[in-house]
């Protein structure tokens, strides 16, 4: 299978840290220092084309620019940028259904990186999304998740997906003690495995993934774990749609 790799280089409604914006490229300078053979799966064999970055003026402006770039026939990996991004790309590869691996449900009602999965629920419906790894919610998101009944989901419910799915990692599900070089930043949340047992859940049935909300620091330790990471979600896709032996 053929990957497509694109950065959307835009993190303008970022608040408590900036610069998601400069992921896609810090990325790129990591991705060639990996290991590319990862679970017996050799990501070197495999044809991931780099279309470039896009540099959106504001939320609305997203959608053209990843849908004219985007190609057919391709499984699209998209670099955010914060995670406003994952709307446009939703409305873009029209997924049957939505999963976010967030500490954060992003279901207030603001056109910004705190509101996307809403935006996301009224655009295919709160039955079509699920949520996993959440752990800090405002309560007029609870509101909204109680009154849309949206999934909080475990990771049976991820198994029990058998629809195309749009997967949105915001680096931010991840604990802090293993990642912690992210816009918004949570205690208490998922290790390393524990994100990659819900992509292998997920995985025969995803058609794009971005990573969102990596907010590159000095921390040289950050942007190889984001890499590893990308690199690992890679692996598990092909995995996935491998024939067994
Ligand atoms: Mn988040």
């Amino acid at each position: 299978m053929n990957f497509q790799v694109l950065g959307v280089c835009f993190d303008k409604t970022q608040t408590l840290r900036k610069g998601a914006a400069k992921a896609p490229n810090y990325l790129r300078k990591v991705f060639p220092k990996l290991e590319t053979f990862i679970s017996d799966i050799d990501l070197s064999q495999y044809f991931i084309e780099d279309l470039g970055n896009v540099y959106p003026k504001n939320i609305d402006d997203v959608f053209n620019k990843i849908n004219s770039k985007l190609k057919a026939n391709k499984f699209p990996i998209i670099l955010g940028g914060e995670h406003s991004i994952s709307f446009a790309c939703v409305k873009a590869l029209k997924p049957t259904k939505f999963v976010s691996l967030d500490a954060h449900p992003d279901c207030e009602n603001k056109n910004d990186h705190t509101g996307v999965t809403r935006k996301i629920v009224e655009e295919i419906g709160a039955n079509n999304v699920l949520l996993y790894g959440v752990r800090t919610i405002s309560k007029s998101e609870r509101k909204f998740i109680d009154e849309n009944k949206i999934k909080i989901a475990n990771l049976r419910d991820l198994a029990n997906i058998n629809k195309p799915t749009y997967l949105s990692i915001d680096l931010d599900v991840l604990d802090p003690s293993v990642l912690s070089a992210v816009g918004n930043p949570e205690p208490d949340g998922l290790t390393f495995n524990d994100v990659l047992d819900a992509v292998r859940a997920l995985a025969k049935n995803l058609i794009a993934v971005d990573f969102v909300e990596f907010t590159p620091d000095n921390n040289y330790v950050n942007s190889i774990i984001a890499g590893k990471l990308i690199y690992s979600t890679l692996a598990e896709i092909i995995k996935a749609r491998q024939p067994l032996p």
